[in-house]
C-alpha cells in the first residue's frame, strides 16, 4: 500500500491550507456567531476549482478525484466546519450525483453552475418523521400529464434557505418501498416552495432549514434517472457525502490538536509550560494517534474510489464513524487542555466542540454507521454494492 501523496495532491493540499489560514480561519468564529454564510467566499472557492475534483473537465471540473477532494475538505474543515459543508452542497451530493445519474441536458444545465459556486445546491432527504429511517419519507411526486406535482415537507436540510437548486427524494409510487422512490432536480424558485431557517447548537454559518412543497409542479424531465431509481441514487450518493464528513472531521480534530499543542507550549503553571506535564503529554499523544488513524481511514476510502471501487459503503462508514468520534474526543480533550480559556469565546474550542457533535449526527448518525458495519461483519447484510 502506498501512503504517499502525488506532487499534484500535495500542491492542492498546500494551496487549500494557505487559503483556509488566510481567508477562512480568521473569520470563522465571527461567521458562526452571526450565523453568516460567506456567499462570496463560496463563489471564490468554486472559481478556484475547489468543488470540481469529481467532475470531468468538459463540465468545468478538474477530475482530480476523491483523495484530492478529501485533502481540500480536511483543510477547509480545519478552519471552519460550516464552510466545509459547501463541498457536499455544491459537489458530492448535487453536481457529482447529477454527473452520475443525469441526462446530458441536466448535466449541462446544472453542473458548471454548481461547481463554480454560481448557483447554490442542496439535497433533501430527511423529513419530520424520516431521519435514520429514510424509507419512512412521505413526500409524494404525482405524475400529471407531462409534469410531476410535489407535496411534502423536508426538514434539517442544509442550505434549504439559500439553495437555488435541490435534489429532492420522494415517492412516485408510495405502494413500493424501494422501487417506488424517485429523485428530482428542483429549481427552488418555483411556485409552491417555501423555506424557513432552523436554529442549531453549532455549525451556524452553514444554514439549515425546512422546505415545504405545496403542489409544486415540475417538468417530467426534472427526474434524475428513471422513476423508481431514487433509492439506488440516494444510497449510492450517501457514501460520497459521508466521506466528506469524515474528511471534515479529521480537519476539525487536527485543529483541536494544533490549538492544544500551541496552548501547552505557551501556558505556564507551577513554574513550567504545561507541555512538561505527563498527563498533558498523554492527551496530546492520544489525540495525535487517533487523528492519524481517522485520516488513514478517510484516505483509504477515497483512494479506493479513485481506483474504481465506488461501491465501498463499508469503508466510507468506517471513515465517517471513526472520524466523527475522533473529532468529538479531540474537541473534549482540547477543552480539558485549555481549561477556563477553552470555555471562553476568546478561543475557538467551544465552536470546535459544538461543530464536532454535528458530525456524529449528520450523514447517518454514529449508530447508523455501527448498524451498517455490524450487520456487514455479522453476515446479516453486506454493505458494499
Ligand atoms: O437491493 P435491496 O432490495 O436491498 O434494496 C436496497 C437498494 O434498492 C434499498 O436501497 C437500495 N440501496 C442501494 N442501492 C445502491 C441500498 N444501498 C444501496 C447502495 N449502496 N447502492 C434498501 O436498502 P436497505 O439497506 O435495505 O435500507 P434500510 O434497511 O431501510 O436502511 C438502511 C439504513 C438505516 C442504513 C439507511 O436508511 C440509512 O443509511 N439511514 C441514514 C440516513 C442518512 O444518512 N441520512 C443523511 C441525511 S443527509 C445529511 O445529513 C446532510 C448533511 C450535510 C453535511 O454536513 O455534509
Amino acid at each position: 500500500m502506498d501512503f504517499s501523496l502525488t506532487e499534484d495532491q500535495v500542491a492542492i493540499r498546500d494551496m487549500a491550507r494557505k487559503f483556509a489560514a488566510e481567508r477562512v480561519a480568521p473569520f470563522a468564529d465571527e461567521w458562526d456567531e452571526k450565523a453568516f454564510l460567506p456567499r462570496d467566499l463560496i463563489r471564490e472557492m468554486g472559481e478556484l476549482g475547489f468543488f470540481g475534483c469529481l467532475i470531468p473537465e468538459e463540465y468545468g471540473g478538474t477530475d482530480t478525484g476523491f483523495l484530492a477532494m478529501c485533502l481540500l475538505v480536511e483543510e477547509i474543515g480545519k478552519a471552519s466546519s460550516s464552510v466545509r459543508g459547501a463541498f457536499n452542497m455544491q459537489s458530492s451530493g448535487t453536481a457529482y450525483n447529477i454527473c452520475k445519474n443525469g441526462s446530458q441536458q441536466q448535466k449541462e444545465n446544472y453542473i458548471p453552475d454548481l461547481i463554480s459556486g454560481e448557483r447554490l445546491g442542496c439535497f433533501a432527504i430527511t423529513e419530520p418523521d424520516a431521519g435514520s429511517d429514510v424509507f419512512a419519507m412521505k413526500l409524494q411526486a404525482k405524475k400529471d400529464g407531462d409534469s410531476y406535482v410535489l407535496n411534502g415537507t423536508k426538514t434539517w436540510i442544509s442550505y434549504a434557505t439559500v439553495a437555488d437548486v435541490a435534489i429532492v427524494y420522494g415517492y412516485t409510487d408510495p405502494t413500493s418501498r424501494t422501487k417506488g422512490m424517485s429523485a428530482f432536480i428542483v429549481d427552488m424558485d418555483l411556485p409552491g416552495i417555501s423555506t424557513s431557517i432552523l436554529h442549531k447548537f453549532g455549525s451556524n454559518a452553514f444554514p439549515t432549514g425546512e422546505i415545504i412543497f405545496d403542489n409544486v409542479r415540475i417538468p417530467e424531465n426534472a427526474i434524475l434517472g428513471k422513476p423508481g431509481d431514487g433509492a439506488r441514487i440516494l444510497f449510492s450518493s450517501l457514501p460520497d457525502t459521508r466521506l466528506n464528513c469524515g474528511a471534515g472531521s479529521v480537519g476539525l480534530a487536527q485543529a483541536c490538536l494544533e490549538a492544544s499543542i500551541q496552548y501547552c507550549n505557551q501556558r505556564v503553571q507551577f513554574g513550567s509550560p504545561i507541555s512538561q506535564f505527563q498527563m498533558n503529554q498523554a492527551i496530546i499523544a492520544d489525540m495525535a494517534v487517533e487523528i492519524e488513524a481517522a485520516r488513514l481511514l478517510v484516505y483509504r476510502a477515497a483512494s479506493q474510489k479513485d481506483q474504481g471501487n465506488k461501491g465501498n459503503v463499508l469503508e466510507c462508514s468506517y471513515a465517517k464513524y471513526f472520524a466523527a468520534n475522533t473529532a468529538v474526543k479531540a474537541a473534549n480533550l482540547a477543552m480539558e487542555i485549555h481549561g477556563a480559556y477553552g470555555y471562553s469565546p476568546e478561543y475557538p474550542i467551544g465552536r470546535y466542540l459544538r461543530d464536532a457533535k454535528f458530525y456524529q449526527i449528520v450523514e447517518g448518525s454514529s449508530n447508523i454507521h455501527r448498524l451498517i458495519i455490524g450487520m456487514d461483519q455479522l453476515g446479516i447484510r453486506k454493505a458494499n454494492r
